[in-house]
């Protein structure tokens, strides 16, 4: 039995051609079925569905053997318990911090809000500056508008969602994009089935 742990959006509807490759196509879709674990063309291959967060913590303690998730959320979880064999290019996306487009010059300690506490922390202390990290679970373009924080980190892609909010991104944190995320020990009691995944998904990335 191999499980893939995904999410539904974006990861689900990328990964699924490079599934495909691999010859596995699940029966139910996502985004109308109300089933958490999804049946494939296969009896032994099950797909999870699961917050985006939650993927490298269900591999982590090999709840599930694979998953699909966004660096951003990697460099979060911090990685304990995988291996991050491939980088599937989908979902890309930039790690920014962006603020007002008319801020004022900020003094003190910087208030940042993100859903990304560890990054932000581990950015700033690279650069030697003390802030303070205030902790969100989304919208975070609202926090430096409503004066709830200077600076935010988040993901960007078209830019778009800063723009309409009268953001401008600053920092270039990291290029992201989606790594199949494996669990250690199921990469060596599973390593036949994982590695042959590993191999055709690669392929269908290149
Ligand atoms: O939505 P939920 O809270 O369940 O979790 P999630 O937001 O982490 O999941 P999801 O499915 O939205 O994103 C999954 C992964 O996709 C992320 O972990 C990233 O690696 C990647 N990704 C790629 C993105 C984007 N592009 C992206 N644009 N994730 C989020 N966004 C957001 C962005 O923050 C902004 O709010 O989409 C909005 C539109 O972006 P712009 O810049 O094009 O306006
Ligand atoms: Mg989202």
């Amino acid at each position: 039995m191999i499980r893939i742990a995904l999410s539904k959006g974006r990861i689900f509807k990328e990964t699924l051609p490079l599934l495909a490759a691999a010859d596995i196509v699940p029966v139910d879709d996502p985004e109308t079925s109300r089933k958490l674990i999804l049946d494939t063309n296969h009896d032994d291959v099950k797909l999870v569905i699961i917050r985006a967060t939650d993927v490298p913590t269900y591999v982590q303690f090999g709840a599930a053997d694979v998953g699909v998730a966004g660096k951003d959320v990697l460099m979060e979880h911090g990685g304990e318990g995988l291996y991050e064999p491939v980088d599937l290019k989908i979902a890309r996306c930039k790690l920014m911090t962006a603020g007002l487009a008319d801020a004022k010059a900020i003094n003190g300690r910087k208030r940042i809000a993100t859903k990304f506490v560890n990054v932000a922390k581990r950015f700033f202390e690279s650069r030697g500056e003390q802030v303070e990290v205030i902790k969100l679970y989304g919208s975070m373009e609202l926090g430096p508008i409503v004066g709830l924080a200077d600076l935010i980190v988040d993901v960007v892609d078209t830019g778009n969602t800063l723009k309409a909010n009268g953001l401008v991104p600053i920092d270039h944190i990291a290029d992201i994009s989606s790594r199949l995320i494996v669990n250690k020990a199921a990469m060596k009691m599973k390593h036949q089935r994982i590695q042959s995944l590993i191999d055709q998904v690669s392929k269908a990335v290149a």
